[in-house]
């Protein structure tokens, strides 16, 4: 392996390059290297100043986070950057590409900072459930003032040249391309100028009032429910302003630590590296995609003008085609709508806007529109029959190479492809509503769907800059089939006795984003009404079916379109629907169930056995590679409290034993419900874990 660290002195100036691909990440040879080239500085009498730049696309990424968890090896991090900031001659970092985490406290370490144009700035530790533990609570806050370092530390997120330079962060933005040459002419007009080092750690950090950390941590409190490490940064900075320099290194250490520990780290950085391990998909290993320009969408409903503007916003052509010319119209003001949107918010310009409306969006009621498409989605009403209506069609127009591909969220696509006489170019491509937001894309995968055509899936989806995960065919594919099981769980716990209301509550508390009697009531409740009844014919005689949904939906009650629901809409508000509970109360009675209390533990651990449960068998049947992609899908798809890192994780780190326990014991009263899955009993048995199984 090349030398991370690379040292070269010229011109009096000591010039440290770093290379460690992909992100020069700051690994146990880098600080290594790092600290060797200070060390050789000291000894010099010839240098008259440092530059440290990053080779290749960017400065540095951040501490390594591939060892985290692993025992510490000196030289630390904080250390390291002490001794840069010791330097005795003026340290410039030169910066372009992301200085993030430990990368930009390195830079915040150095003297003079001046970057590119384009590069970014962050410390993004929040993220990752730790906080910067290599100075950037101390430094930041005195170079760009408490308030703004409280928000970014808090926060996590990237931010750009310009603004990094009006808060102090950086002294300088300057468009030379050799990120190499743009440092060497810094640090030369600094020697020339007599400049000396400038330390962080020597600045004074501004005062503010107390209540501004009381109000951070009463808005993380709220924003951040259930996570420790905002709350730690808050305490981090705070020491910055209260403790002299060193005592608020320790401080931050202290606070570091601690997080260092804990849960949530680990799960966060299990979620940060199945996003990345989901898109490593054995079949498509070395697989070229097709070419993708333009995009067919079929049906302008809320899913289909969402996966239109999703497409257009990443400077795809995008035809869209809807029954008639009223249907067009109507398609083409939500596309319109939801664009008009990302200006008000400012995320396009009015420009861009017209642009994209007069060049690359078109609506029209003629299939032959869709002769050039590369990749068609439709996005029609969820039926079998209309789904095969529309794949005969395509099969009849859409260019040889063309990929097919449905939006289904339950049905065979199997049975879809096999409309066509082109099974190979049909694909599942699940989107998540609304599908302009939501990050998560489940690629469905059919018996006879191509590689490439798998290929060009998840290389729409990167373009879309969506999470992709790989699931094969079976009803609800990875995420719809869990869902229906949980939610089974979850009306389990309210024939035995718990509220729609205490459930939503406990799980909120858990820390998903919403309970799922709420979730229900804004998806529409006639959509599980539908389903249950699709499944009716197929339903096993032995499942005790819960029926006071369908109580609510025989009285016309849909959830917040018709303003009743689980809850009662109005003047903005939710309230428990009263109605509800008497329904649950009769059903009680005719299945002759006596209620007793079930504690706030029970109904979730009958929530998460049940989940972790059916994506056992969801693993196990292949439908999802890896637990990894169940966690994956569960996060970006289902409101699963990231901290927690998804259901898998969650699993193994209370123990597959105890979850197991956990579905013996609430089979005693319904053991149709909860049979163990057999891949779990297998685990169990062998002392393994989920993990065991992502790493296989
Ligand atoms: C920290 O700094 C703690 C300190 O305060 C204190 C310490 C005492 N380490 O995302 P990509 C890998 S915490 C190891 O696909 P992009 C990544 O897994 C750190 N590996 O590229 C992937 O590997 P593979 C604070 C890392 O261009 C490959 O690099 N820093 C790290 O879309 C490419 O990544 C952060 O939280 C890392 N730090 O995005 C930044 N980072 O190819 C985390 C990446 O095998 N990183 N990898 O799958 C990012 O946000 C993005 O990776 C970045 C590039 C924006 C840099």
């Amino acid at each position: 392996m090349s030398d991370p660290v690379l040292l070269e002195i010229t011109d009096d100036i000591a010039v440290i390059a770093i290379a460690n691909p992909p992100v020069n990440a700051l690994s146990h040879s880098v600080r290594q290297g790092l600290d060797a080239a200070f060390a050789e500085i000291a000894r010099r009498d010839d240098v008259k100043a440092a530059v440290i730049y990053g080779t290749d696309r960017t400065f540095i990424a951040g501490a390594d986070i591939r060892e985290f968890g692993k025992p510490p090896q000196e030289p630390f991090l904080p250390d390291l950057i002490n001794r840069i900031e010791a330097c005795a001659v003026p340290v410039v970092a030169a910066l372009h590409g992301t200085a993030l985490g430990g990368g930009l406290e390195v830079a915040l370490g150095a003297h003079y900072r001046i970057a590119v144009p384009s590069a970014r700035f962050g410390l993004p530790e929040v993220t990752l459930g730790i906080l910067p533990g290599a100075g950037g609570t101390q430094r930041l806050p005195r170079l760009a003032g408490v308030e703004f370092a409280l928000e970014a530390i808090t926060s996590g997120r990237q931010i750009g040249a310009e603004e990094a330079l009006a808060a102090g962060v950086i002294d300088r933005i300057s468009d030379t391309a050799d990120i190499r040459e743009m440092g060497l002419s810094y640090a030369r007009e600094l020697i020339a100028s007599g400049a000396q080092p400038r330390r962080t750690s020597d600045i004074a950090p501004e005062p503010v009032s107390p209540d501004v950390f009381e109000q951070a941590r009463a808005k993380l409190a709220k924003k951040a429910r259930g996570q420790l490490a905002p709350q730690n940064c808050v305490k981090a900075v705070e020491g910055a302003l209260s403790l002299p320099f060193a005592e608020g290194l320790a401080n931050e250490r202290a606070l570091f630590q601690e997080l260092m520990e804990s849960d949530q780290r680990a799960a966060l950085i299990h979620a940060f590296f199945a996003e990345r391990q989901v898109a490593k998909v054995p079949e498509i290993n070395g697989v070229e995609p097709r070419a993708i320009s333009r995009i067919g969408v079929i049906g302008g409903g809320t899913m289909g003008a969402g996966i239109a503007v999703s497409a257009l916003l990443t400077g795809l052509q995008v035809t869209l085609i809807e029954r008639d010319a009223e249907a067009v119209s109507r398609a083409e003001t939500n596309v319109a709508k939801i664009l008009q949107g990302s200006v008000k918010r400012g995320k396009l310009t009015q420009e861009k806007f017209d642009a994209i409306m007069r060049e690359a969006f078109e609506a029209s009621a003629e299939y032959a529109t869709l002769a050039t498409a590369d990749v068609v989605i439709e996005a029609v009403f969820e039926s079998m029959e209309v789904k095969k209506e529309v794949f005969t069609k395509l099969d009849a127009i859409c260019k040889p190479g063309a990929v097919l591909a449905s939006n289904t969220s339950y049905l065979d696509v199997n049975e879809i492809a096999a409309m066509t006489t082109r099974p190979q170019d049909v694909i599942g491509l699940h989107f998540f509503s609304p599908a302009h937001v939501m990050r998560l894309l489940e690629i469905v995968v059919a018996d006879e769907t191509a590689p490439d055509v798998t290929a060009t899936g998840f290389a729409l989806a990167k373009r879309l800059k969506k999470v992709a995960v790989r699931a094969g065919v079976c009803d609800g594919f990875i995420g719809n089939r869990i869902l229906s099981h949980y939610r089974k769980a979850g009306d389990g716990a309210v024939l035995a006795g718990a509220s729609p209301f205490e459930v939503d509550r406990a799980l909120v508390n858990f820390g998903l984003a919403m309970g799922p009697y709420a979730v229900s009531d804004l998806a529409g409740l006639d959509i599980g009404w539908a389903t249950r009844k699709r499944l009716a014919p197929t339903r096993d005689p032995r499942e005790v079916y819960a029926e006071f949904a369908d109580r609510l939906c025989e009285a016309g009650h849909f959830g917040r379109k018709t303003g009743k629901g689980f809850y009662v809409y109005d003047d903005g508000g939710q309230t428990p629907n009263a109605e509800v509970i008497d329904h649950i109360a009769e059903e009680r009675a005719a299945k002759g169930i006596a209620a007793r209390e079930i504690p706030e533990q029970e109904i979730v651990d009958r929530y998460m056995a049940a989940m972790i449960n059916e994506a056992a068998r969801v693993v196990e049947e292949g439908i999802a590679l890896r637990p990894l992609d169940v966690d994956v899908t569960l996060l970006n798809g289902y409101g699963f409290p990231r901290w927690r890192g998804g259901p898998m994780q969650y699993a193994d780190t209370v123990g597959l034993e105890k979850v197991l326990a956990d579905i013996e014991r609430f089979a005693q009263e319904d053991d149709f419900l909860w049979q163990p899955a057999p891949l779990l009993k297998r685990l169990v048995a062998e002392g393994k874990t989920f993990a065991d199984l992502n790493n296989a």
